[in-house]
């Protein structure tokens, strides 16, 4: 029918043959990626200063388990006084290597470098977007380091423009800022033929703070995807108890308080212009802690002030998922019905944070709002050993991964078994037994130039490249054909 209405322009016939073309190509991707589960993001964040933690809280790139996320982003770099990007920390360097080094493991994944930061403030960021040639020596500066360092991209962590003495002029300045690091990245994937560089933010959640700092619509258009930082909603700071990420307003909330939650954070900057494809809700893998006052121990009980640091993490306020399984040991969780989040207390310190159980009802949300993905702060602070919740590695990071059905690189069968639905290549050598005798690592697909074989421990997985590249072996990761 299309193609009689259009049959009067030979043009529109190419193009609507183009338009078919394209939906056979989209048809093809979904049975690919349709196959492996949805194509949501959970994209993680590493902290640069978990090294520093003792004994088992310790945490480096290599206890990071390159199957769990999609995206890696490593906090934090800086700006340094020459408006260029820099590194923090005096092994940084060496981390870097070690945290690029885990594509080797799983080409598919991406890494990115967060710039900024919550201590970093906002001063450096105030003047690199200050002057045209200032962004210019900053973003130059950016594409250097990030190839030099192996990252696909930037997250901007600036916290916040417009906000903690950032003037009102640099809510401008970031759009500008967005617009030329977007334009620079296109160009020298162009000039390069690599995949572009990624541009993504880390943004807020609070009204008052979005409404300062970001103009929604016109970011949104230069960010690959946009992190609200959908935590860090109520702590220490207060003298009433309040969760730390609730997923709905509390009955008790009144005024501005009834901002301060997840659905009204992703709603706003939804309804501000951000499309849902781009929009990432945070996730917590750490709660936060208030000292009560009275017996009380609810939510809105009376408090003041943190709680005693934990003994890993060692902040006042703030106790890791870790951390927190061993403060259960001797009380209950107890659910905030309308919030849809735990909480629990003992012996006159309260936390509210997130379980396995939250975490469901939270990804019910977002696929129900159809947002592009989650992001998880931090990979550090969940129980990645294992040894303190007795649900095994990772357990709030694996039951993310696994709600937002990101398939494992499919498992073939080593035994001539039917292959499992979840098999993406059909083509698969008979048997699927090219990995056994084969060291681990990545290895050429010869039948699906976008993809490749990963083996490990004599195990064949097909990894599938992003739409429209494909295996190169001598990089060991997937290029522009
Ligand atoms: C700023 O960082 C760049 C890139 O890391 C470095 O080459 C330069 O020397 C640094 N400038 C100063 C003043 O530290
Ligand atoms: C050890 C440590 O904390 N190093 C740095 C890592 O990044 C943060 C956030 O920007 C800095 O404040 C730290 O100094």
């Amino acid at each position: 029918m299309y193609r009689v209405r259009y049959k009067s322009s030979s043009t529109q016939l190419g193009r609507s043959d183009l338009i078919m073309a394209k939906l056979t190509l989209l048809a093809g991707l979904c049975l690919v990626m349709c196959q492996m589960g949805s194509a949501m993001d959970m994209i993680c964040y590493f902290t640069n200063w978990s090294q520093y933690r003792p004994g088992t809280g310790k945490y480096m790139p290599a206890n990071v388990d390159p199957f769990l996320c999609t995206h890696l982003i490593y906090a934090f770099s800086i700006i340094n006084n020459t408006n260029e990007l820099a590194t923090q920390e005096w092994n940084d360097e060496t981390l870097y290597k070690d945290f690029n080094a885990l594509k080797t493991k799983n080409p598919s994944l991406k890494t990115l470098l967060a710039v900024g930061g919550w201590n970093f403030g906002v001063s450096q960021f105030t003047i690199m977007v200050s002057s045209p040639a200032n962004r210019q020596k900053f973003i130059q500066s950016s594409i250097k380091f990030l190839r030099t360092h192996g990252f696909d991209g930037l997250d901007l962590d600036w916290e916040y423009p417009g906000a903690r003495g950032s003037p009102p002029e640099d809510k401008q300045r970031f759009t500008l800022l967005c617009q030329e690091l977007l334009a620079a990245y296109e160009a020298e994937g162009k000039e390069t033929g690599r995949p572009r560089l990624m541009l993504t933010a880390a943004v807020p959640a609070g009204k008052g703070t979005i409404d300062a700092g970001y103009e929604i619509p016109e970011i949104s258009k230069y960010l690959d995807f946009i992190s609200v930082m959908t935590y860090d909603f109520h702590g220490s700071h207060e003298t009433l108890t309040g969760h730390n990420s609730p997923l709905y307003r509390g009955s008790y909330d009144q005024g501005d308080h009834i901002y301060l939650n997840t659905d009204y954070a992703m709603t706003y900057w939804r309804d501000q212009g951000a499309p849902v494809e781009k929009l990432r809700m945070g996730f917590a893998t750490y709660g936060r802690t208030f000292r009560l006052t009275t017996t009380d121990t609810s939510v809105g009980a009376a408090a003041s002030g943190a709680a005693l640091a934990g003994s890993y993490t060692k902040e006042a306020g703030f106790l890791s998922y870790y951390e927190i399984c061993d403060f259960l040991k001797g009380t209950s969780v107890q659910w905030i019905p309308d919030q849809k989040v735990p909480y629990a207390a003992k012996e006159g310190t309260w936390v509210g944070f997130d379980t396995q159980e939250s975490y469901e009802t939270k990804v019910h949300y977002l696929k129900e709002k159809n947002f592009g993905g989650a992001f998880v702060w931090a990979l550090d602070l969940d129980d990645f050993t294992g040894q303190f919740c007795g649900k095994g590695v990772h357990p709030l990071m694996s039951h993310l991964r696994k709600l937002l059905n990101i398939g494992l690189p499919s498992v073939l069968p080593t035994t001539p078994n039917p292959p499992p639905p979840a098999t993406i290549d059909s083509t698969a050598p008979p048997g699927s037994d090219f990995c056994s005798g084969k060291a681990d690592g990545q290895y050429p697909n010869q039948n699906n130039a976008n993809s490749f074989y990963q083996c490990a421990h004599g195990r064949t997985y097909v990894q599938p490249c992003s739409a429209g590249l494909v295996y190169s072996d001598s990089c060991k990761c997937c290029i522009l054909p």
